[in-house]
């Protein structure tokens, strides 16, 4: 099975999470940013994450691949959800978008490795929030802003072990904000987001903070 990813998209991240936790071999694949070929050739429009299975059929979705993923083995771990966890993910995500993604198009992710792919992504993503420079100089504030966010987070985190639907969609959320420097993640956030990083095998991005 070959899944095609952007390897900055928390939607993918989704995807390769659900392989992981659940142990299954898979394939990575990563499309350009600009490519519209290879994606529209697999499911018909320019989207990722996109699963081409073993039968040689395509499936796009990110929650469609995760229960793909795991009715393929063992018991179902994606099953429950935890409503305060969706709750907090759905209230964090616009300011969350904030910081990711001027950072995300300066990144160091294979898909924008040329110039050109690098282009077709700050404008894809500048035509969808705006000035980009604009949005990295207001990092003080949002940074203050998302502080009483992650000490509410931490409290839902506390002593959690685990796995839930949820945590398909909040980890990916996290390891976008891995690549915001600056951001104090209260210790709870911290082991849940280095616990699914051992466990899910998708790395963290503090190494490229900006
Ligand atoms: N509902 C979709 C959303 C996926 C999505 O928005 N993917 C973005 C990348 S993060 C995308 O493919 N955008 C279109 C593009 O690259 O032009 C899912 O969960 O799979």
């Amino acid at each position: 099975m070959k899944l095609y990813v952007y390897d900055h998209c928390p939607f993918c991240t989704r995807a390769r999470l659900a392989f992981g936790l659940k142990k299954q071999p898979f394939d990575l694949a990563i499309i350009m940013e600009g490519d519209v070929e290879t994606p529209t050739r697999l499911v018909g429009k320019k989207m990722v994450p996109i699963l081409q299975k073993d039968d040689g059929t395509s499936m796009g979705e990110s929650l469609d691949i995760v229960a793909y993923v795991d009715g393929l083995s063992g018991e179902r771990l994606f099953a429950g959800k935890d409503e305060a966890v969706d709750a907090w993910a759905k209230d964090a995500w616009p300011l969350l978008l904030k910081l990711i993604i001027p950072r995300f198009t300066k990144g160091d992710f294979p898909e924008l490795a040329t110039p050109e792919a690098r282009e077709a992504y700050r404008l894809r993503e500048e035509k969808a929030f705006g000035d980009l420079e604009a949005l990295m100089a207001g990092t003080p504030g949002f940074i203050a802003e998302l502080g009483p966010k992650l000490e509410a987070l931490a409290s839902l985190l506390e002593g959690r072990t685990a796995v839930s639907l949820s945590d398909i969609t909040l980890w990916p959320l996290l390891r976008s904000l891995s690549i915001v420097k600056g951001v104090s993640f209260p210790t709870p956030v911290f082991v849940y987001m280095k616990r699914l990083e051992s466990e899910g095998g998708v790395p963290l991005l503090f190494d490229q903070a900006i």
